[in-house]
């Protein structure tokens, strides 16, 4: 037997997505819950990124993980093989969540006890850009395969997020990627993104980037 929901989420009905963004981030100060967005395109290391995470975090914060899909529930599958909860969200079709979609899904978690809930965002470099979930932090990955021009080709994507994970580094002598050229193409975007370097696959970079998170989440909760 499964031992995570699957939600069918409903289509949202609020007009102004920031007003509900805005409230549902005091809810989560009030509650000291603190909500990462995490966006990439489809198969960037979402998931395995997030595996890593919660090993390195699972032993000083409560974990809980929110995989939004359009269908199947692979990630939930796997994100549960951790120990850290984990629901698995169907958008009906729609390429991002909103607000009052991230409400439903949290109310579906029930974040009690936990400090980090992690939103695993539909897989695309557009459309969740556009809508403030209530997150407390946006973080995206780019891998390697993907090229060191996408901050150019993307740019809101880029710019809306505090964190930029490289990933597939252990893969970059075979692909024709300058990591300085990348890096300057999200500085164009974002001056003060937090750009990390990492392979998921080869538990490369992840450190940095779970001192990072950690931080973060106990600023959040004080
Ligand atoms: N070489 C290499 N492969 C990786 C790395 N991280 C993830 N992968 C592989 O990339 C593929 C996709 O990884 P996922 O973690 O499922 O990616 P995702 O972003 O969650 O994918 P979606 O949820 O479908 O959007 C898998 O085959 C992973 O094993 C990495 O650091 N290096
Ligand atoms: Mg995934």
């Amino acid at each position: 037997m499964k031992d995570y929901k699957v939600l069918e989420i409903k289509t949202s009905v609020f007009a102004d997505n920031n007003i509900q963004a805005e409230k549902l981030r005091g809810e989560l100060k009030e509650k000291k819950v603190f909500l990462l967005n995490l966006m990439s395109s489809p198969g960037s290391g979402k998931t395995t990124t997030l595996v890593r995470t919660i090993h390195a975090l699972k032993d000083e914060l409560s974990i809980g993980v929110m995989e939004a899909d359009i269908d199947s529930d692979v990630d939930a599958q796997t994100i549960r093989q951790t120990g850290a909860k984990a629901i698995q969200l169907h958008t009906g079709g729609m390429c991002h969540l909103d607000a009052e979609m991230t409400r439903q899904g949290l109310e579906g978690l029930d974040p009690e006890g936990l400090d980090l809930v992690i939103l695993e965002n539909v897989g695309n470099l557009v459309c969740p850009a556009e809508f403030d979930t209530g997150a407390v932090k946006n973080v995206m990955i780019l891998s390697v395969p993907e090229g060191d021009d996408k901050p150019l080709k993307y740019p809101l994507m880029f710019s809306i997020c505090d964190v930029v994970l490289i990933n597939k580094m252990d893969v970059l002598p075979y692909f024709n990627f300058d990591l300085e050229k990348c890096r300057e193409n999200i500085r164009l975007r974002n001056p003060n993104a937090v750009i990390i370097p990492i392979s998921a696959l080869k538990e490369e970079g992840i450190e940095e980037w779970t001192d990072w998170l950690g931080d973060a989440v106990k600023s959040w909760c004080e």
